[in-house]
């Protein structure tokens, strides 16, 4: 998967693209990730990105010309690479709440641009003309798109087949489907006793179908009490 990064702030990835289990597998390939500068794509001596918005009030407003064209160029280069139209998302608060259903679709796309909206907002008809998905990562305000950015980006690459190593890969299978969507309920490891607190006995007893078993319920339960909105129209089977 490609995904192409589109912001104000580049040097803000630097750090956790590099690091990590994302920076991992972009080393290996499994990933490519690059980060663009919109300035680069102003067409005055000051580089100008963003200007006072019509109608007056408070802040800047992200202006058409340097998105549109920074697109463009980033389109045309999928293109001549791949063959196939990148999806555009602009990160912003106005946007579509994400949740793990979002991220598994974007997943099918092989090129994803992510353009990081700032300031006050950006030109509506840069969105109108350019973006697919507008997408916010809850409800609070941040001081920009970057770091929904980044989470969106770990989000689709842990998705990446080959990402995350066999162990984590192996766990979440042997949760099972049915369980997708839940909360986890908890876990323990060594030692096992630890000032006075002993994990349940079943994760000793060595009953696989128990321990599965006792991993299901335990996940209703935690989810029941904390998020019952997501135990709504679960099962989905
Ligand atoms: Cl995507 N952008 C900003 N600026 N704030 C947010 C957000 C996005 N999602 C939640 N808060």
């Amino acid at each position: 998967m490609r995904i192409r990064i589109l912001t104000l702030f580049p040097e803000m990835f630097e750090g956790p693209f590099k690091a990590s289990i994302v920076g991992r597998a972009a080393e290996r390939g499994l990933v490519e990730i690059t980060v663009h500068n919109v300035r680069d794509y102003a067409h005055d001596r000051h580089r100008t990105v963003d200007d006072t918005p019509y109608g007056g009030g408070p802040g800047m407003v992200m202006m058409a010309q340097p998105l549109f064209e920074a697109v463009e160029d980033l389109v045309a280069r999928e293109l001549s690479q791949a063959g196939e139209r990148p999806k555009v998302i602009l990160t912003t608060p106005q946007g579509r709440l994400l949740d793990q259903g979002m991220v598994r679709e974007f997943t099918s796309h092989k090129a994803l641009i992510i353009v990081c909206g700032h300031y006050e907002g950006v030109d509506e008809r840069f969105i109108k003309s350019c973006v697919d998905h507008e997408v916010s990562i809850g409800d609070y305000v941040l001081t920009g798109g970057e770091l929904p950015a980044m989470v969106l980006v770990d989000a689709l690459a842990r998705l990446v087949p080959g990402v995350l190593g066999d162990a984590a890969s192996a766990t979440r299978e042997s949760f099972g489907p049915g369980l997708d969507g839940l909360l986890q309920g908890p876990v323990y490891t060594r030692p096992a006793e630890f000032r006075g607190m002993k994990p349940p006995d079943v994760l000793f007893s060595g009953d696989h179908a128990k321990v599965t078993e006792w991993r299901r319920k335990t996940a209703v339960d935690r989810t029941g009490q904390r998020r019952p909105d997501l135990l709504k129209g679960w099962p989905s089977t």
